[in-house]
């Protein structure tokens, strides 16, 4: 006899978890490797060598700090809006310039963690006690839309980080669609885009030696163990990594080593995995300047400028509408 399948969930990762598990093939979403042992482990990615987009992004601030404040062209005030900031690492950079310099500026970062934005706020009330910060506390587009209500001033809106690569090319036109219908005429979209390289390259950068990636990954599982009540052993899926140089995709997998049954109390769901059966849970795409110019177009976006590092290992872009 067939079970009743599930329709009342009590939370989002409870839905999207049921979801993915009783698909074929089997997936779970990236965004929920996020809880606090996740952004911890994200935090020990960025430090890792193999991990070079975060350095790659830093040298492009750092070289290019008088022409990336320059590119604003913010002569009569201007309103940074950042979302995602996290430590703000690079940023600051700019910051410290812009402070400097003495633009008329305010910094406002976007953050659904309280925590995150009043530690980040408490940083910079330390290190450049001149910048004008004003938290926003709230999802993206929520803050957004808030933000294009109320704000007269120009507004330079930043993403950091290639965050836009966990988007399949679909997903990040309607991001991106999401940003341009909160911008006004004057207002700048400035993007970090991981590029195309040496497939090998991308390759370690997920898939370091210490594992830290593997543990990062294998956290969703930890988590659906924590929050569903679920039963997997994380030691017996490898962490796998794809990457395709014709489409720039490079996909994490978690791979059954052997064929076994999970039970999840919560999502009363029994999981079936065969010997080698995979579980895809994240993307991270990779660029070129004619997929980005596509991507813009598609989302009534032009690219006004970029800015990169001497391999063109990474690239930030400046939009306007
Ligand atoms: C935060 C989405 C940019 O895909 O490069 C790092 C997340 N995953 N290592 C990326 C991640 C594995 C990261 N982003």
């Amino acid at each position: 006899m067939m079970s009743t399948p599930m329709t009342d969930f009590d939370t989002a990762f409870a839905e999207d978890t049921y979801k993915g598990l009783t698909s074929f093939p089997k997936y779970l979403l990236s965004k929920y490797i996020y809880n606090e042992k996740g952004d911890k482990l994200f935090q020990k990615i960025m430090e890792m060598p193999e991990y070079y987009l975060t350095n790659c992004e830093k040298v492009i601030f750092e070289e290019h700090t008088a022409a990336i404040a320059d590119s604003f062209n913010g002569a009569s005030g201007f309103d940074i809006i950042e979302l995602g900031a996290g430590d703000g690492k690079k940023t600051k950079i700019l910051l410290r310039h812009l402070a400097e310099k003495k633009y008329d500026f305010t910094y406002q970062p976007v953050d659904i963690s309280q925590h995150v934005l009043d530690e980040l706020e408490a940083a910079l009330a330390d290190e450049i006690p001149e910048v004008k910060v004003k938290t926003q506390q709230g999802t993206y587009f929520k803050t957004l839309e808030r933000l294009a209500d109320y704000n007269t001033r120009k507004k330079i809106i930043m993403v950091l980080g290639s965050n836009i690569g966990n988007l399949l090319h679909k997903d990040a036109i309607v991001f991106l669609k999401n940003i341009q219908n909160s911008m006004s005429s004057d207002d700048m979209l400035f993007m970090g885009f991981d590029q195309k390289k040496h497939p090998q390259k991308i390759l370690d950068a997920y898939n370091d030696p210490a594992g830290i990636t593997e543990a990062f990954n294998k956290n969703l599982l930890e988590r659906i163990n924590t929050e569903l009540a679920g039963n997997f052993n994380t030691d017996s899926f490898l962490h796998w990594e794809t990457y395709d140089p014709e489409s720039g995709t490079a996909k994490s997998f978690l791979v059954s080593k052997e064929a076994q049954e999970v039970y999840i109390q919560k999502l009363d769901l029994k999981v079936n995995l065969e010997a080698w059966e995979t579980i895809h849970t994240e993307i991270s795409q990779k660029y070129d300047d004619a997929v980005v110019k596509w991507l813009a177009k598609k989302a009534g976006l032009a690219i006004e400028t970029a800015f990169s590092d001497n391999e063109n290992c990474y690239k930030n872009y400046v939009f306007r509408k």
